[in-house]
């Protein structure tokens, strides 16, 4: 017997995510041959990773021999707007840079992978019940995946029916916009498929994000130029050159939201429910102020302790001290 996707979505919807689909591992995912297109184009910028293993991302079961299903869950992490917080620090010897709202509170990564370990746990517990399962249980896995380079996530959202890609490239849920986390499981178990067909896109004649993006990233419907991102040169490259005048003066100092800011999909969003991505609103601006005195963090090398702790489980820790003031300095540098 397959699990059943009731059984599914009742356990990703007490683990606070506010859809779920599953599909068979076999699903033929859609827009490959654009990814491919896009590799060649040579629009990954900087990130060579995205080179790696392209047949394992375009099937899962490659990446995961004897794989059978795939559930793929949305998670809804708006924390609100920047403007509503912290106006007493817009002033000009504070100057503060944004921080991308998926980075106000704790690191997805990690929340996320805990709330999948609950999950994968009950689906092999399930699995095991005696008289309950095909069979497959013996030796059963699930494994889950967050932002894993190996899984080739917004398609399967996008195969899933639960929403569409938007120009931007982002998945947009129907109810949720763009705010969302993507992260799933895929098991060896029979999971039983929620119904789905994809959703083509409804952006119409809508051309927001492109129009607005401040590097002109999105350099077509559907494809972002990694190389010119703003996310790109001070998430995964801040220390790097190459992106300064891209980045210079555009006043992000955490990745970007523009693109997402302007969507007239997210009317629909909605604050979410999970503290861990909206109780720390104060790091929605930051001042080199900010890192330095107030957190009694040390010039030069010496890494101390409070910038540890500060950093500690955030996704800021990713681009480091040295380099979220990099690039605090840059998103306040003058352009002319
Ligand atoms: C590499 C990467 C980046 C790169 C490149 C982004 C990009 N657009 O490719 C950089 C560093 C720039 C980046 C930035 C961001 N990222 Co990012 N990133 C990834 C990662 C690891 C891989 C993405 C990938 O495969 N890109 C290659 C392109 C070709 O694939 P794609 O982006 O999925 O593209 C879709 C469309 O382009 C479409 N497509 C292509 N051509 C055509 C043509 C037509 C006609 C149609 C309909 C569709 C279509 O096909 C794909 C899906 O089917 C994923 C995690 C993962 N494993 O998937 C997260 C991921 C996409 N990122 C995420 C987020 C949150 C962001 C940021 C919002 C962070 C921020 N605030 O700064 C920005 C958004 C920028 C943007 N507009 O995309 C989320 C997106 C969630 C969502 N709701 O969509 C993901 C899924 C991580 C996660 N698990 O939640 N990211
Ligand atoms: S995140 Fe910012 S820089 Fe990147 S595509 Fe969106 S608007 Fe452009
Ligand atoms: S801003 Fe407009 S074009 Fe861009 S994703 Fe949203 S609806 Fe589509």
């Amino acid at each position: 017997m397959k699990i059943k996707f009731r059984a599914l979505q009742s356990w990703f919807a007490e683990q606070g995510f506010v859809d779920v689909a599953v599909m068979p591992a076999e699903t033929e995912l859609p827009n490959q041959a654009e990814f491919r297109e896009w590799l060649r184009e040579g629009r990954h910028g900087p990130l060579d990773y995205m080179e790696n293993d392209i047949a394992g991302r375009l099937d899962i079961t490659k990446q995961y021999p004897g794989a059978r299903s795939v559930a793929i869950g949305v998670f809804n992490y708006f924390p609100g707007h920047h403007d509503a917080y912290r106006d007493d620090l817009k002033t000009p010897t504070q100057a503060c840079a944004k921080v991308s709202r998926y980075a106000w509170g704790k690191d997805y990564h990690s929340v996320l992978r805990k709330k999948l370990e609950k999950i994968r746990k009950k689906i092999l517990r399930e699995a095991e019940s005696p008289g309950e399962n095909d069979g497959v249980s013996n030796g059963g896995w699930v494994s889950s995946f967050s932002d894993a380079q190996w899984v080739f996530e917004r398609a399967w959202a996008q195969a899933s029916g639960m929403g569409f890609i938007g120009k931007s490239s982002m998945f947009i849920h129907r109810n949720y916009g763009t705010w969302t986390f993507l992260a799933g499981l895929v098991t060896n178990i029979e999971l039983e498929s929620s119904f789905f067909e994809p959703m083509t896109d409804f952006c119409g004649s809508c051309t927001a994000c492109i129009d607005a993006c401040p590097t002109q990233a999105i350099v077509a419907p559907f494809q972002v130029d990694a190389g010119r991102c703003i996310s790109t040169w001070t998430v995964e490259k801040p220390l790097e050159h190459e992106g300064d005048a891209l980045v210079k003066g555009k006043g992000w100092a955490h990745g970007c939201d523009v693109c997402q800011e302007v969507c007239p999909w997210n009317r629909f969003e909605q604050k979410s429910l999970e503290k861990r991505f909206t109780d720390a609103p104060s790091i929605a601006y930051l001042s080199p102020f900010e890192l330095g005195d107030m957190k009694g963090i040390a010039d030069g090398d010496k890494r101390t302790k409070d910038e540890r702790a500060w950093m500690q489980g955030r996704p800021l820790k990713r681009p480091g001290r040295d380099g979220v003031r990099r690039n605090i300095e840059r998103a306040k540098a003058k352009t002319s």
